[in-house]
């Protein structure tokens, strides 16, 4: 039987396990790259590991994320990543060389390798047939220092992409399409395939921006095949030898099958509050705007940038419109510089931001309150921008675009014909933002240089016999790792002090929340679907447990969460029958008896609720290893145990 391309990478880095769907599996880990707002929290662990060199093949850490300098948290963060790397083997990519995912596709992602980062759009390196996936820090710690890193074998859904997209019709509006159907979590437990004749229509770029948002699927990852037009690409960055050709084979056996007939779609936008809450863009048409974004991970290409300026050019935005453009890389921006394209949206009247990730991250340009921001960005949670009430679309360059100059939500197929752009034979390499790490010989010598920002991580205890706790939150749907640690200009710069950051724990859910939880001692949070969707983030993880949450009981989580969550040593928990969950209230106590020997004895778990005087199930869905983990009381104190 034939292997889908997946399988065909996974398989050639199994260290441990048997491909059987379900079922955790340990792989080699190629890449690793981290981004400073979770990478300072990673590179502590890292040296808590004590491993002098990092064992990967590549392991790069960029700037992207905390790169206003407001005070001295971040400098000092940044310096601290910076003496790291130098130290330990890792390519540090310095503030203004660009966003991780567009830098790392550019000068370092390699087909058939595998990558994961401390973020949870790494799935941008699928754009050239990586398996790329997001993880939380320890993970990416633990691979640094040569360790295995374990997922549940996908399945593999197979995108079967026809036709060619119509003129102004975008990568953007593909995804977005794909999230329509399935929905912010249909992928979880998948890996999304791209297949089809239409493959071959779309460039490198554009299939990143297909892959980066598949992370809104809740995807392990997704990937496209290695062709012609990713040698193309690969020696346009002077990387041709990085180039292996690699698709799947032609009779692999798919689990899922979508098709999408690419000449059918229309424009689409993603409207508040959630990535797959999509129209299209001729039905909001002629609505009134108040900001347009271009930029992020998702949609900071070259050729992204190029479309925009061919939009622009000789017109001049909307007097009611503010206009951001943020290039994604120091690549892009160069290039833009001299081909004319900058002076063109200067021109225009466009904001020229950074190379970082800037509003995506609510790191500047808020929108005003109720304010309605077209972004070509990938996450469009409530409060997200910086702003609670604003009104955040997720469209594609184009569309944005086009709005900016009109002031209204507008379908750029009114532009009519195509633009001509094609990308350049040759980008301009000029890799002078990527400082190497020093010789192995010279390491000793090299201060790791830590501010008093840099604070320890919380240390999680080996599990209790019993956890005998109140609820000290309970939350719907859908709760986002903004929900649960949000970003933004005010708390980024706390990213290394979790007493402090966590302060900031669910404040947008209820404020009292950090203080109940402390004054709790121990607790227990409960949940409903998709707990812990987005972000890498493992602060998420890392506030509660300072914060004393012991376990976590929903109806279902987001992978990357769950996985932050044992390595943090907090127990998550599903609920056996979903309605027992109508059936808690916020403060109630919870008692759990024996609840190491509950997990060793299989996936049922007995859970009391004292306060109301009833018994119910919840599962314990964990792999041996994670048990063993939760045991020990979270990842490092298992490695520690096993070194
Ligand atoms: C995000 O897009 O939410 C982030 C900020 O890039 C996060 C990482 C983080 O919280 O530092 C992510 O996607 O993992
Ligand atoms: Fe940065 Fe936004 Fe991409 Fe996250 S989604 S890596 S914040 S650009």
């Amino acid at each position: 039987m034939g292997q889908t391309l997946t399988e065909k990478i996974l398989s050639a880095h199994l260290v441990e396990g048997e491909m059987v769907k379900g079922s955790e599996i340990g792989i080699r880990i190629d890449q690793t790259l981290t981004q400073d707002a979770t990478g300072t929290m990673a590179y502590l662990e890292f040296e808590a590991m004590g491993v002098p060199r990092v064992k990967t093949e590549r392991s790069v850490a960029y700037i992207d994320h905390n790169t206003l300098q407001n005070g001295f948290e971040n400098a000092d963060d940044h310096r601290f990543i910076g003496s790291v790397c130098k130290k330990h083997g890792i390519y540090f990519s310095r503030p203004g060389n660009g966003i991780c995912h567009q830098v790392h596709l550019e000068r370092f992602g390699i087909p058939g390798k595998t990558l994961i980062g401390s973020d949870s759009h790494t799935p941008t390196g699928g754009g050239i047939g990586m398996i790329a996936i997001g993880a939380g820090g320890m993970d990416v710690a633990v691979a640094m220092g040569g360790g295995t890193y374990y997922i549940t074998c996908p399945k593999v859904v197979k995108v079967n992409l026809t036709g060619k997209l119509q003129p102004w019709v975008a990568a953007k509006d593909v995804i977005l399409e794909v999230l329509k159907r399935l929905s912010v979590k249909g992928g979880v437990g998948k890996v999304i395939e791209y297949c089809g004749e239409g493959v071959k229509t779309l460039s490198v770029p554009e299939r990143a921006t297909i892959t980066n948002m598949g992370a809104e699927l809740g995807a392990t990852t997704s990937i496209f095949p290695s062709d012609e037009i990713t040698h193309e690409f690969l020696k346009a960055q002077g990387r041709e030898d990085a180039y292996t050709p690699l698709c799947a084979d032609a009779d692999a056996v798919y689990d899922e099958e979508v098709n999408i007939d690419l000449s059918k779609l229309e424009p689409l936008a993603a409207c508040p509050h959630s990535p797959d809450n999509v129209k299209s863009v001729s039905e909001l048409s002629g609505m009134k705007i108040d900001q347009v974004c271009i930029g992020s991970c998702t949609n900071s290409s070259l050729l992204d940038m190029m479309k925009v300026a061919h939009i622009l050019k000789g017109k001049t935005v909307n007097p009611d419109v503010s206009l951001a453009i943020a290039p994604g890389s120091k690549q892009v921006l160069n290039m833009l510089a001299n081909n004319g394209a900058l002076a063109i949206m200067i021109d225009a009247g466009a904001r020229i931001l950074e190379s970082a990730c800037g509003p995506c991250i609510g790191m500047g340009q808020s929108p005003n309150s109720k304010g309605i921001s077209l972004r070509t960005f990938n996450r469009n949670f409530e409060g997200r921008s910086g702003t609670k009430d604003g009104q955040i679309y997720l469209v594609s360059p184009e569309t944005a675009a086009i709005s900016a100059l009109t002031g209204v939500f507008t379908d750029p197929r009114t532009l009519g014909d195509a633009a001509d752009i094609t990308l350049p034979e040759k980008f301009t390499i000029n890799d002078n933002m990527i400082v190497p790490p020093a010789d192995e010989k010279d390491m000793d010598s090299i201060e790791v240089l830590r501010g008093p920002n840099i604070k320890p991580f919380p240390v999680s205890e080996p599990l209790a016999e019993t956890i005998d706790a109140k609820c000290s939150l309970k939350v719907g749907d859908n709760i986002t790792t903004d929900h649960i640690m949000p970003a933004g200009a005010k708390i980024l710069p706390l990213r290394s002090n979790i007493p402090k950051i966590s302060e900031f724990c669910f404040a947008v859910c209820d404020e009292k929340f950090h203080d109940r939880a402390l004054e709790l001692g121990k607790s227990i949070i409960v949940g409903g679907s998709n707990y812990g969707q987005g972000s890498s983030r493992e602060h998420a993880a890392l506030a509660p447990l300072y914060l004393g949450v012991k376990a976590v009981i929903v109806k279902s989580f987001a992978r990357i969460h769950m996985a932050n969550l044992i390595n943090a040593g907090i127990v998550p928990l599903t609920f056996a029958n979903e309605s027992d969950y109508d059936k808690i209230d916020q403060m109630d106590e919870l008692k759990i008896e024996n609840i190491g020997k509950q997990i060793a004895n299989g996936k049922v778990i007995k859970v009391t609720n004292v306060t109301k005087g009833f018994d119910f199930e919840v599962n314990a869905d964990l792999s041996d290893r994670q048990k063993e983990m939760l045991y020990a009381g979270g990842l490092l104190n298992y490695t520690k145990q096993n070194s």
